[in-house]
């Protein structure tokens, strides 16, 4: 079996999501990375954004929906982190040079009221503790050729992280059936994809359950005030340059912006 330097591995996909270069997946030279080992590329990918002068701004979840998991032929989501300067605003253009083959999804994000430590929790729990949900457009950039990867290919990459827009309605999420919001993904008017919380888990809630109880088998937790993408409730859709993308959801409001 070959051994990796977790340390090489992130730097080189530290230097592709910089140089927006894509690379081949990194288990083709290491066809026995496990999963354990991917997030462990994971954390030194990420502290290598943080030396670099980001924060973390909340972690996010993937992989949530059967669509995907049936897509990539697994049974349980994964994780990753979103960091400050991922972050834009709504109703803004992004360059596409920010890029090496972007696609969009539209989510449901939650703003915690208190910190959410597993293991055991509930989907229940995490709406007690949840104050606001608002919806967002992630924009994922895998840095891998053609979008092509195992399970530890992509959690190695911080699963596919790049962009995220945030909606400027944040709605009490008590005021809400998360599972049945409908939600519309278009691309310069016409709907592309569309689909329902349910999507995710059968309620956002347990994505962000499920976050909670896989960071502590690591002995980690999540935090107060911290925003959670909870995981695509459309499918991901490719996007170009000139592209108007806009994701409105049903009583939570429209998030969009412009790909220049
Ligand atoms: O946010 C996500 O669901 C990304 C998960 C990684 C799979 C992908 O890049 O499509
Ligand atoms: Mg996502």
């Amino acid at each position: 079996m070959k051994t990796c330097n977790y340390n090489d591995i992130a730097q080189i996909l530290y230097e592709a999501e910089r140089n927006k270069q894509e690379i081949t997946r990194i288990t083709l030279e290491y066809p026995d990375l496990t999963i354990e080992e991917a997030y462990e590329i994971q954390e030194r990918l990420v502290s290598l954004k943080k030396k670099a002068h980001t924060r973390v701004f909340g972690p996010k979840m993937g992989l949530t929906s059967r669509a995907k998991m049936e897509q990539m032929n697994v049974k349980d989501p994964i994780y990753g982190y979103i960091l400050d300067h991922m972050v834009h605003e709504n109703n803004k253009t992004i360059p596409i040079e920010e890029f090496i083959h972007p696609k969009v999804e539209a989510e449901i994000a939650f703003i915690l009221e208190n910190d959410i430590e597993g293991p055991g929790i509930t989907g229940a729990q995490v709406l007690a503790n949840t104050k606001y949900v608002v919806g967002a457009l992630e924009i994922i950039d895998s840095r891998y050729e053609n979008f092509q990867f195992t399970l530890p290919d992509v959690i190695a990459d911080n699963a596919s992280s790049s962009k995220v827009v945030l909606g400027d309605k944040i709605i009490n999420a008590k005021e809400l059936e998360l599972d049945l919001v409908g939600v519309t993904l278009s691309i310069n008017g016409n709907i592309v994809e569309m689909g329902a919380g349910a999507a995710v888990l059968s309620h956002p809630a347990n994505s962000v359950a499920t976050l909670a109880n896989m960071l502590a088998r690591k002995g980690g937790k999540l935090n107060k005030g911290e925003i959670i993408l909870t995981g695509g409730i459309t499918s991901a859709v490719m996007i170009n340059r000139g592209d108007y993308v806009s994701a409105k959801f049903d009583g939570i409001g429209e998030v969009n912006f412009k790909m220049k």
